[in-house]
């Protein structure tokens, strides 16, 4: 029995190991930190309100952006939005990477523009692993200066990483519905831009008539 209960209680450990996917220690994650929601966007599961969350300091000359992954590899995304809805806005603030090997990994040295400087915004962190994206939030100000790099932010050994263009994750910047056509496609000229829009009306009129027979034959 007791055997049996402790084989039991070790696969119960090593399930909820495997569901960790990814924790963030700087900056401070905000939000209670729930598995099952971390693959909901923005923040896993929570949508912070910048005034109601604890603020960390993050300069903008170079700071920390430290994290722990369960899955051996994985791509990374850091971004960061002003819009107080966090639905749209959200700008790359450093190149997307793979972390090769699970475990701690720091990037010690993210640099903002300055023209943020005093703002308080959402930094999201994403992570596209084996089972889809990851996310986590952290509310900070961002200051003048360098940071000190915290004594926990470092590299599990083993872990190594290298820089990837991932368009699947560059797919969560911005917010394609917020952004006019025209911006979309700078290069299309105004008489295609007409046999575009003409094109796309045709297929809303053989859509909407898909949808009538469709209804017809019901
Ligand atoms: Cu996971």
């Amino acid at each position: 029995m007791r055997f049996i209960a402790s084989v039991a209680s070790a696969m119960l450990l090593l399930a909820s190991s495997i569901h960790a996917h990814f924790t963030v220690q700087h900056p401070q994650a905000v939000g209670e930190f729930k598995d099952e929601d971390e693959n909901s966007a923005p923040c896993g599961g929570y949508n912070p309100r910048i005034s109601d969350i604890p603020i960390t300091d993050f300069h903008v000359d170079g700071d920390a952006i430290a994290t722990t992954f369960t899955h051996s590899t994985g791509e990374w995304l850091y971004r960061m939005t002003t819009d107080p809805e966090l639905k749209s806005n959200w700008t790359q603030i450093y190149p997307i990477f793979t972390q090769n090997g699970g475990g701690q990994y720091c990037s010690p040295h993210v640099t903002i523009s300055h023209e943020f400087i005093g703002q308080k915004v959402i930094i999201g962190i994403t992570a596209h692993a084996e089972d889809g994206f990851l996310y986590q939030c952290s509310g900070v100000h961002f200051v003048e200066g360098t940071g000190i790099q915290p004594s926990d932010c470092k590299n599990s050994s083993g872990v190594t990483s290298e820089w990837t263009p991932d368009s699947i994750l560059t797919s969560q910047l911005g917010h394609p519905s917020d952004t006019p056509p025209s911006a979309r496609t700078p290069s299309v000229g105004a008489s295609s831009k007409g046999e575009v829009s003409k094109g796309l009306g045709v297929m809303a009129i053989v859509g909407t008539m898909g949808v009538v027979v469709a209804i017809m034959m019901v």
